[in-house]
């Protein structure tokens, strides 16, 4: 589905596939991989994605660090940390929140024109797919009112399930 003028795309599918500027990976903090999203971005991408990220040391929860894409089709790997669900009441959707700012910071620093994003945090850190796909949103909305020099946010849906709450929340965050 295709919302503001084609700027925003919702879509089912592997987020390994898309061949954007950028792909989010929903990263630890070690940034070593792991499984999920993570471990298909790192066998889709080869070994020397783990090598570009070793040299960056680490990510804080919240924050979001760039490595090219190897053998992706996409040219670059926006790492982010999304927070571990705990209770909802430990900063869990502020620094949600701040993995998206972060990742369009990143994609305006570095001139990138089109991104993808999987439902960070919403795999193993165990966040609620309703409440992450609403600040997923919501941070795009304020974005978009920016006027970033941008062309493509596309959000890559693993399951319908997760389509369904991203369609939902457009309805109300970016439909209006
Ligand atoms: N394309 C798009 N979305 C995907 C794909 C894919 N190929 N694979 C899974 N998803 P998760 P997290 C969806 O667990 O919750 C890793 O081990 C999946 O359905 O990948 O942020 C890291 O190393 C879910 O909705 O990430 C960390 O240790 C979403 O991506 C930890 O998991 C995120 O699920 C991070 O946990």
């Amino acid at each position: 589905m295709k919302i503001r003028d084609g700027k925003v795309e919702i879509v089912t599918g592997d987020i390994t596939t898309f061949a954007v500027d950028a792909i989010v990976n929903a990263a630890n903090s070690s940034l070593l991989g792991g499984g999920g999203v993570d471990g298909a971005i790192h066998r889709a991408a080869g070994p020397l994605l783990y090598e570009a990220c070793r040299k960056l040391k680490g990510c804080a929860t919240g924050d979001a660090k760039i490595t090219p894409g190897f053998q992706l089709p996409a040219k670059y790997v926006i790492h982010t940390v999304g927070p571990i669900w705990k209770d909802g009441n430990r900063g869990e959707d502020e620094k949600l929140a701040s993995c998206y700012r972060r990742c369009f910071e990143i994609m305006v620093a570095e001139g990138l024109k089109t991104i993808a994003f999987p439902a960070i945090s919403t795999g193993a850190y165990g966040f609620p797919m309703e409440r992450a796909t609403r600040i997923a949103l919501e941070e795009t909305h304020k974005f978009l009112e920016t006027n970033p020099p941008i062309e493509k946010i596309i959000f890559v849906c693993y399951n319908d399930r997760a389509y369904k709450c991203y369609i939902e929340a457009a309805a109300d965050i970016l439909i209006k």
